[in-house]
C-alpha cells in the first residue's frame, strides 16, 4: 500500500490495531495521540521502519495545535490518503441531571469537535489532489441511546451526522466517507470512563466474548482497500454476545 494514512488516538486500543494492519500493508503511517511514549513503544513492538512512520504528541481538542501539526508535516508527509479519526472517549456513565460538566465537555471537545478539527484541515488538500479517504470511528451509541449513555451518545451521535454530511458535501470529489460503528470492544475504553477503576471496567466484558481492537481495524482496512469507485458509508459491527448496546449476552463462570 503506496498511501499515506494519519490515525488519531493510535496510542491504544483501536487505533494501535490499525497502526499494525496499516504497517503491515506497507503504508506510511502518521500517528497522533497525546501519549507520545506510547506510540513510540507501539512503532518499537511492531519494528515499523523509522523511515515510514510520523509521530506526532497532539491533543485533537486543541484547534491551534491541530492546525499546527498538519501545516508543518512537509512535502513527504503532507499529501494524506487516508485519515482515521479515532481518537475519542467517554467519561462516567452518569444520569444526565447528575453528570458532571468536565467529563461532559471532555468528551464533546474530543470526540466532536476534535474530529472536526482534523476533518477541516486534513480534507481541503484530498481535495485539492482529488484523492483521499476519511474514516471516523463511530459507534453503536450514536445509533441508539442508552441509560446514563446520554452525552457519549450524542457525541456519536454527531460523529454519524458528520459523517453523512461529509460525505454529501464531498460529492463531486472523488474522495470517500466512511463510519465504522463498533459495539463492545475490549480496550482502554471502559477504564477511561470510569476514571481509572479497573475492576469496574473489568465488570464490563465479564462473562462475554467482545470484538478485539484488531477485529474493528480489519473492517477499517477491507473498507480502505476496496475499489476506487465503492464507497462503504457505514458499518455497524458487534460481538456476537451483543444485539444491542443493552442486550448482552453474558455467560456465568
Ligand atoms: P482507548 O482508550 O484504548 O483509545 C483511545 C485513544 O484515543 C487513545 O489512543 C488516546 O490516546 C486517544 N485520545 C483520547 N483523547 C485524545 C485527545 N484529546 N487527543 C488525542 N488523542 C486522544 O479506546 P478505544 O480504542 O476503544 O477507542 C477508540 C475509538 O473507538 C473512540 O473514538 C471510541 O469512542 C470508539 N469506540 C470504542 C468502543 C469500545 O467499546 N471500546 C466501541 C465503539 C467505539 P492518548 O490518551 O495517548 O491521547
Ligand atoms: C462504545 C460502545 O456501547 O459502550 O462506543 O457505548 S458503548
Amino acid at each position: 500500500m503506496n498511501q499515506i494514512v494519519f490515525i488519531t488516538g493510535a496510542s491504544s486500543g483501536i487505533g494501535a490495531a490499525c497502526t499494525k494492519i496499516f504497517a503491515e500493508a506497507g503504508a506510511k503511517l502518521i500517528l497522533a495521540a497525546r501519549r507520545k511514549d506510547k506510540l513510540q513503544q507501539l512503532v518499537e513492538s511492531l519494528s515499523i521502519n523509522s523511515s515510514h512512520v510520523h509521530l506526532i504528541e497532539l491533543d485533537v481538542r486543541n484547534r491551534e495545535a491541530v492546525e499546527s501539526a498538519i501545516s508543518s508535516l512537509g512535502a513527504e508527509w503532507s499529501n494524506i490518503d487516508i485519515l482515521i479519526n479515532n481518537a475519542g472517549l467517554s467519561r462516567g456513565l452518569d444520569k444526565l441531571h447528575e453528570g458532571a460538566f468536565q467529563d461532559w465537555e471532555e468528551m464533546i471537545d474530543t470526540n466532536v469537535k476534535g474530529l472536526l478539527y482534523m476533518t477541516r484541515y486534513i480534507v481541503p488538500g484530498m481535495v485539492q489532489r482529488a484523492r483521499g479517504h476519511v474514516i471516523n470511528i463511530g459507534s453503536i451509541a450514536g445509533h441508539q441511546t442508552y441509560p446514563s449513555g446520554n452525552v457519549y451518545c450524542g457525541t456519536k451521535a454527531a460523529v454519524k451526522s458528520i459523517s453523512e454530511g461529509l460525505k454529501q458535501d464531498l460529492l463531486g470529489t472523488p474522495i470517500r466517507v466512511t463510519s465504522v460503528d463498533p459495539g463492545m470492544v475490549e480496550t482502554e475504553f471502559s477504564e477511561v470512563r470510569f476514571h481509572g477503576d479497573s475492576e469496574r471496567a473489568a465488570k464490563v466484558y465479564q462473562g462475554v466474548t467482545p470484538l478485539t481492537p484488531d477485529d474493528v481495524a480489519d473492517v477499517v482496512y477491507f473498507c480502505a482497500t476496496r475499489p476506487a469507485h465503492v464507497n462503504i458509508n457505514e458499518v455497524i459491527l458487534m460481538p456476537v454476545d451483543q444485539a444491542s448496546a443493552t442486550l448482552v449476552n453474558r455467560k456465568s463462570s
